[in-house]
């Protein structure tokens, strides 16, 4: 891997989120931290270049950590970004053929929406809600604590919730209820749709 990557723009204006999500916490939270793992992420396959090229593996565990930190980061923020759009207060998915998985593998939409509250509240720490596709097209839902070590084989993330403290903080101070809420009000039920049905 040559091409170093990069922070992809927001697909919505910083204040498209409000009052769910603030302009100032989307802001930091895009320009800093995500800013930061795409950083981390290219420095760290600089390193793993200079290594194959003079040899010197002395320091491969370190910089491979580097870049499932920085790339599992970079990878979920840009999914997050795209799993909202502006908010309202009864946002639900369409018919179609998300919702129809949703209710094969969860029984109700009210119960796949309290089973996914839960487990993103519940996130020990810093972490992320994740609904996912399993390859026979189920869904299933899974908390991510420590991004760079949790991977189910198999499962394509389909929404994240981020439950860092940098994604609510400075809004919700250490109410993460409110936020996961909210939340639920900015998906963009057609991005996850898209995602489910690609193969
Ligand atoms: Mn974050």
């Amino acid at each position: 891997m040559s091409e170093e990557f990069i922070l992809p723009d927001l697909p919505y204006a910083y204040n498209a989120l409000e009052p769910y999500y603030s302009e100032q916490m989307l802001r930091l939270h895009h320009d800093k931290h995500h800013a930061g793992y795409v950083n981390g992420l290219n420095m760290a396959l600089k390193k793993l270049k200079e290594a194959r090229d003079t040899g010197d593996y002395s320091l491969i565990k370190h910089w491979e950590r580097e870049m499932a930190f920085h790339g599992a980061g970079h990878w979920f923020h840009s999914l997050f970004w795209e799993n909202m759009h502006p908010g309202k207060e009864d946002n639900k998915p369409g018919r179609g053929e998300l919702f129809d998985a949703i209710l094969r593998s969860f029984g109700s939409y009210e119960k796949f929406l309290a089973q996914f509250k839960a487990a993103t509240i519940a996130v020990e720490g810093s972490g992320w809600g994740v609904l996912a596709k399993d390859p026979e097209g189920n869904l299933h839902i899974f908390a991510v604590e420590n991004h760079q070590k949790v991977w189910v084989p198999g499962l394509a993330p389909l929404l994240v919730c981020d439950v860092w403290e940098h994604a609510y903080y400075l809004q919700y101070q250490n109410r993460r209820p409110e936020w996961v809420d909210n939340f639920i009000k900015l998906i963009n039920w057609k991005d996850v749709e898209k995602r489910y049905k690609k193969k």
